[in-house]
Formats: structure tokens, C-alpha cells, sequence
């Protein structure tokens, strides 16, 4: 309750990270679950609507907070599920995510019990980029809204479902050669009872964090380059699941895995925002500013030194990046497993 107490004190930052995005609710068979990101609801909520970016933290599992809520909601298996994904609030007049946030949307489940630790996390949809439109391009089109249906063999029982967003606008470098850059990913996880007469179990999954590597050509990717086809990135959607509804582009991710992402054709930026003429359409300069020096490669793995960007986590029980945050912004601390970069 306390750690609850204290997010809820800090809800007033939600405001201040405009360009980002949360799930604020969910629907089973077009029914709404109501409002279900607060104390009290039935998703593991952030503090703040930020990015997660490194990709070997466990923030990465459920956000930054992954702390149990109250309530579950019950769907039976081969439900249509929709989640919903807002700035601020839920209403019609908040917007969803920064157009320039293009990246793919993707669904994983895993059982409650493991909560998220292990190879536990079977994708059960995704949409990436297909025809010249981004999954996140229809995700505002849908005002937030993302389908997916939940297999019709699956077991009952106790599921976390996470949603998931992956922001490119920043991708062209790694997180790791430059903190102030690299994909931004949004998740939360979502708690759900299944019930139903499936007998199937959920197969081995990928662990989270783990399944993504900066290697991975969905993961570094140049979206103002040149390219005709995107790669999502982790495992392939599990077969007995029947895929996304905002058009799904399922790659076989076991065969070619870097067609375009990965050709080194177009120049670049930098990486420094300011340093590329590109920048001003990276609507996350406001809150992902400038880094002060340049950071030492290895920096953020060795959690030393480089400057943490403003609204970046900069500390909390198990973080081991780095702690000293950029000129004008001080180490905040939200709650115990998050510091922030405010100012
Ligand atoms: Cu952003």
C-alpha cells in the first residue's frame, strides 16, 4: 500500500511525458473492463507513461512496477480481447502516442505464477509494418485500440498478457552506445483469469528480458532510411494462437532475419539530437534531451558516468545504470524500484 501511496503521488509527472503512452484499459468481446491502471485495477501500472529502453533490465518484463494488483479480469478463452492505450487519460480527446513513435505492436502471455520471470513469454500477436503503414500508425488511427483474440485451446487459468509498443523514432542507434537514443518500448502487464474449456498449456517461451538483443534488426533500425520491409523482433507467434486484427505481418522468424533493416544504405545521424538535420522529427526531444559529454562506449553497462537523460530512470532497488542525471535535472526518487531524472 505504500508503494501504491507513492505512485499515486507521483501521478501528477503522467502529465509532463506528452509524446508517451500507457494501457489504460482493456475490453473482452467489445465489453470494457473499465479503468484499470490505478491501485485498485487489474493492470501491473507505471509510475509514468516513459519508455523502457535497456533491454537486459527487468523493467522490461512488466514496466518499471511490476507489482501485483487487485483485481483480474475474466475472459474465456477464444475471447476477442482489445487493449487500449492513451498519454494521459482514457478519454476521446487524449490523444494515443506521438506519430513520430512508428514501431510495431506486439502481444505476449506467460502463466501469473511464473510473474513474468523465465522462459515464460509466448507471443500471441504482433503487426509490424506492412503496405507503407506502421502498426502504431493504426493503433492512433483505432484511437488507442489493439485486437487480438485469445486461443481458443488455451487452458484456463491464471495469465499475464503483455502489450507492447516499440518506438523507432530513436532507433538508429543502440541504447547501449548511446543512452539518449534506441528503441523505446511501452509495455504493461495485464492480469487475467481464462476460463473456457481449452486444455492446451502454453509452450516454452522466451524469457523477458532476453528475448530482444540489440542485434536484432527490428531492434536497431533507421526509420527515416530507406527500406520496404521490417522485422519484428522475438520469437514467432505461437501457432495455436490466432494473431492480431490491426494487420498482422507474421515473418517466419527463423528464416531470413535482416532483409532492409539492416542495410547500411542510408547515412545515419549521429546520434546526438541536434548534431542531425532529422532531429526535429523526433518528437521525443522535449523529454529524451540532450546527453552532457559524450558517453564512454560500455558506459551504461558498466552503470558509470554517462549523463541519464531527463524522465530516465535513474535509480531504484536492483538498477544498475547510471545515477547522475543531465545539467538542470536532479535523481528523484518515485517509489523504490524507480528513480527518475527530473527536473
Ligand atoms: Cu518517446
Amino acid at each position: 500500500m505504500k508503494l501504491f501511496s507513492a505512485i499515486l503521488a507521483s501521478s501528477a509527472l503522467v502529465a509532463i511525458t506528452s509524446a508517451h503512452t500507457t494501457i489504460w484499459n482493456i475490453y473482452v468481446n467489445d465489453v470494457n473492463q473499465g479503468v484499470g491502471n490505478t491501485a485498485g485495477g487489474y493492470i501491473r501500472f507505471p509510475p509514468n507513461n516513459s519508455p523502457v529502453k535497456d533491454l537486459t533490465s527487468k523493467d522490461l518484463t512488466c514496466n518499471v512496477a511490476n507489482t501485483p494488483n487487485t483485481k483480474t479480469v475474466t475472459a474465456a478463452a477464444g475471447d476477442k480481447i482489445t487493449v487500449e492505450w492513451h498519454h494521459n487519460d482514457n478519454t476521446a480527446s487524449d490523444d494515443i502516442i506521438a506519430s513520430s513513435h512508428k514501431g510495431p505492436v506486439l502481444v505476449y502471455i506467460a502463466p501469473t505464477a511464473s510473474n513474468g520471470a523465465g522462459d515464460v513469454w509466448v507471443k500471441l500477436a504482433e503487426s509490424g509494418f506492412n503496405a507503407g503503414t506502421w502498426a502504431v500508425d493504426t493503433l492512433i488511427a483505432n484511437k488507442g485500440k489493439h485486437d487480438f483474440t485469445l486461443p481458443s485451446v488455451l487452458a484456463p487459468g491464471n495469465y499475464l498478457v503483455r502489450s507492447e509498443i516499440i518506438a523507432l523514432h530513436e532507433a538508429d542507434a543502440a541504447f547501449t552506445a548511446n543512452p539518449a537514443r534506441g528503441a523505446q518500448l511501452y509495455m504493461e502487464c495485464i492480469q487475467l483469469q481464462v476460463t473456457g474449456s481449452g486444455s492446451t498449456t502454453l509452450p516454452a517461451g522466451v524469457a523477458i528480458p532476453g528475448a530482444y538483443k540489440e542485434t536484432d534488426p527490428g531492434i536497431v533500425f533507421n526509420l527515416y532510411g530507406t527500406f520496404t520491409s521490417y522485422t519484428i523482433p522475438g520469437p514467432a507467434v505461437w501457432n495455436a494462437a490466432a494473431g492480431g486484427s490491426t494487420g498482422t505481418s507474421p515473418p517466419p522468424s527463423n528464416s531470413t532475419n535482416a532483409p532492409a533493416a539492416s542495410s547500411p544504405a542510408a547515412p545515419v545521424p549521429t546520434g546526438v539530437p541536434g548534431g542531425a538535420s532529422t532531429t526535429s522529427v523526433y518528437a521525443c526531444s522535449s523529454t529524451m534531451s540532450t546527453v552532457v559529454g559524450a558517453a564512454p562506449s560500455g558506459a551504461a553497462v558498466a552503470g558509470v558516468s554517462a549523463a541519464v537523460a531527463k524522465y530516465s530512470q535513474c535509480g531504484g532497488k536492483g538498477f544498475t545504470g547510471g545515477t547522475s542525471c543531465v545539467a538542470g535535472t536532479t535523481c528523484k526518487v518515485i517509489n523504490d524500484y524507480y528513480s527518475q531524472c527530473l527536473s
